[in-house]
């Protein structure tokens, strides 16, 4: 009996101990700081009517786990305290085996409610197919997943860009999800579930937010070592502001100051072209964001940075010090090629 009491004790504190060092570890292991740190998407706060009904889809199951958690942790504490041990126990207690009543009831019941749970998921999922009965005019955006950052194109608009998908505000967006490389999940928690992007193939979603706003989002398919850094981000606009943008995004930027066009002639011989796409110019490359309108976007390197002046020059530096397993190789550029090169990018405006 003593035996027994200390090797409780002595697994209480191994326990103990070892919740303590994971959660001081959690604590101390600062990562990156996310564009979006601050603001976590929360499927539970939709702001579109897909969200919506993921979200109250939830509420029910949620509902039902709690009352099947009552039950059963409920009769686990009566038993446990009811038939407990007391001081002049001498003989064993009464040895029952099974009870077909109680084997029947904790069989069916389990089973009506995973049927319950099977209807509503399945109605949940006509709701998410169709689109609203209202929907009337409607954009179409081919999401790309690349390693590691998405791909936008506006195949109607003419307009490429990455990591920020801007949408207009009440109309239906639908969306085409594929990838160029491994599988990747598209996921907007508060404007929709997750949609697999598979390369060759295309997976139909849409999405539509109710209010102007910004959503964030992250890669939900473990897509190799940068993955937890495959964000996204979208931003819905009122429609005079989205019309706005659309005619910002489709005409050739120029640069203006000396500097820009300075870093322009450097870009145009370097290797950038050979990855990156400016319109209007000898850069064609396609395995990197198109820049045309870099300097528009909110983030950075899929939503890793800010898009801020220190923020590119730290990442023309040297990328892979900064995006594990990255595409974009250190150029090795000098501080002056660092400087006239960050000034382009911040005229794409
Ligand atoms: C070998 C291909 C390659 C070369 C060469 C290359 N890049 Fe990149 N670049 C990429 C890839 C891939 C990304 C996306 C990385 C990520 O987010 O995972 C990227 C991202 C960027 C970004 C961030 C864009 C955004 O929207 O997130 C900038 C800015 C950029 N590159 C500028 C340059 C400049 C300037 C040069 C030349 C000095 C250059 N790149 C050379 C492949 C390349
Ligand atoms: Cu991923």
């Amino acid at each position: 009996m003593i035996w027994f009491q200390r090797k409780h004790i002595r697994r209480t504190l191994l326990f103990a101990s070892t919740l303590a060092v994971m959660v001081a570890l959690a604590l101390v292991s600062a990562g990156p700081v996310y564009a979006q740190d601050g603001v976590p998407p929360s499927a539970l706060d939709p702001k579109g009517p897909n969200g919506a009904a993921i979200s109250s889809l939830f509420g029910v199951v949620l509902a039902i786990a709690v009352v099947v958690f009552v039950i059963v942790e409920g009769m686990l504490l009566f038993s446990a305290w009811r038939f407990r041990q007391r001081p002049n126990d001498t003989t064993e207690p009464k040895q029952v085996h099974g009870n077909t009543r109680f084997e029947i009831a904790w069989t069916i019941a389990p089973a009506i409610i995973v049927v319950v749970l099977f209807v509503l998921a399945l109605q949940t999922q006509q709701t998410l197919d169709a689109k609203p009965a209202s929907a009337g005019d409607q954009l179409t955006v081919k999401v790309i997943g690349h390693q590691w950052w998405w791909e936008y194109q506006y195949p109607d608009l003419n307009i490429t860009t990455a990591t920020d998908l801007v949408i207009p505000v009440g109309k239906v967006v639908n969306l085409e999800i594929s990838s160029v490389d491994v599988i990747h999940s598209f996921w907007i928690p508060q404007l929709n579930g997750k949609t697999d992007a598979f390369p060759n193939r295309i997976n139909r979603s849409w999405i539509q937010a109710d209010a102007a706003g910004v959503f964030y989002g992250q890669c939900a398919e473990l897509c190799g070592p940068s993955h937890a850094n495959m964000r996204s981000v979208v931003i819905a606009k009122d429609t005079a502001e989205f019309d706005a943008w659309v005619q910002q995004q489709q005409a050739n930027p120029a640069p203006t100051a000396d500097a820009a066009a300075q870093g322009e002639q450097l870009f145009l011989v370097s290797a950038c072209i050979g990855c990156h796409q400016v319109n209007g110019t000898a850069a064609q490359g396609k395995v990197g964001p198109n820049l045309t309108h870099v300097a528009s976007r909110t983030s950075l390197a899929g939503g890793m940075f800010t898009n801020t002046e220190g923020n590119l020059k730290r990442w023309l530096k040297n990328p892979p010090a900064l995006k594990e397993g990255v595409l974009m190789p250190n150029l090795n550029l000098s501080d002056a090629d660092i400087e006239a090169l960050t000034a382009y990018m911040m005229s794409l405006k």
